[in-house]
């Protein structure tokens, strides 16, 4: 069976002008458009890197966060579902996909109720986890529940810490046994079973990493986080993400990631 972080395809949407207005909970001024889109080309190639190929949608400028196309939809080799984001201002985001995903997806089911983003789902080896945060409500997270098991998914609710965006600001998989994660979100308990490397707090803003094929994607700007990767012998593609971290944003918000049959 292939690991759940072997991909050979993936969908991105290039940032139109509008991505430097996108939302962040602290404020903070606009992130600079050419350093976002420079941000985002050295993504595409490094996924491209990895050997996946690529579905590059165009920009939205109506929605600035469309180009985190993991917040709206899920994607399984066995299908896609349809989320709903719980930012007012991204819930109509996934209808921009649906087209696409009908095109490569043999289903695509939609959240039928309450609302979910796809940031706070972890899919490990044995389990989908859920966070349940200030974008993903219960009834969203318990919905995605029952679509994840018609998939053949067994999913769990967990609740996040309260400062966390979504579950994935503060975790990331990075082979089949291991964790990356904050020491908040690690002292919940969730990842229980699994080793767990936990950020140093200096650097909790580095535990979105992104685990694609035999690579970590990580931050550069985050040195401590890069050793302890390094430490634990996985190979490492350190990419610039400031930019793109002004907008409360990492590395597996923007692609959908799959392997195709
Ligand atoms: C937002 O607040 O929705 C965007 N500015 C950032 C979304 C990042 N998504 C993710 O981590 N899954």
């Amino acid at each position: 069976m292939p690991s759940v972080y072997e991909f050979n395809r993936a969908i991105l949407r290039r940032p139109g002008a509008s991505v430097v207005k996108g939302l962040r909970a602290g404020g903070g001024p606009d992130p600079v458009l050419e350093d976002v889109l420079a941000e985002h080309a050295g993504y595409e190639r490094a996924l491209a890197d990895a050997g996946l190929t690529l579905t590059v949608l165009d920009p939205l400028e109506e929605f600035p966060d469309a180009i985190f196309v993991e917040d709206p939809a899920l994607v399984f080799p066995e299908g896609a579902i349809l989320l709903k984001p719980g930012a007012p201002s991204r819930e109509a985001e996934g209808e921009y996909l649906r087209s696409t995903l009908d095109a490569l997806f043999d289903q695509v089911l939609d959240l039928p109720a309450g609302h979910a983003d796809g940031g706070d789902v972890l899919v490990l080896p044995d389990k989908v986890l859920i966070g349940l945060s200030a974008r993903t409500d219960r009834e969203g997270a318990q919905a995605l529940a029952a679509l994840l098991a018609r998939l053949g998914y067994k999913a769990e609710v967990a609740a996040t810490p309260a400062e966390v965006l979504h579950l994935k600001t503060a975790s990331s998989l990075l082979d089949e046994e291991t964790v990356l994660s904050t020491r908040a979100l690690a002292a919940t308990g969730i990842f229980d079973g699994y080793r767990v490397i936990e950020v140093p707090a200096e650097e909790e803003g580095g535990a979105n990493v992104l685990r694609v094929n035999d690579r970590v994607i990580a931050g550069a700007g985050h040195p401590r986080v890069l050793d302890l990767l390094d430490g634990h012998g996985l190979k490492l593609v350190a990419l610039p993400n400031s930019a793109i971290a002004a907008i409360d944003a990492g590395f597996t918000c923007m692609s959908l990631r799959w392997r195709a049959g």
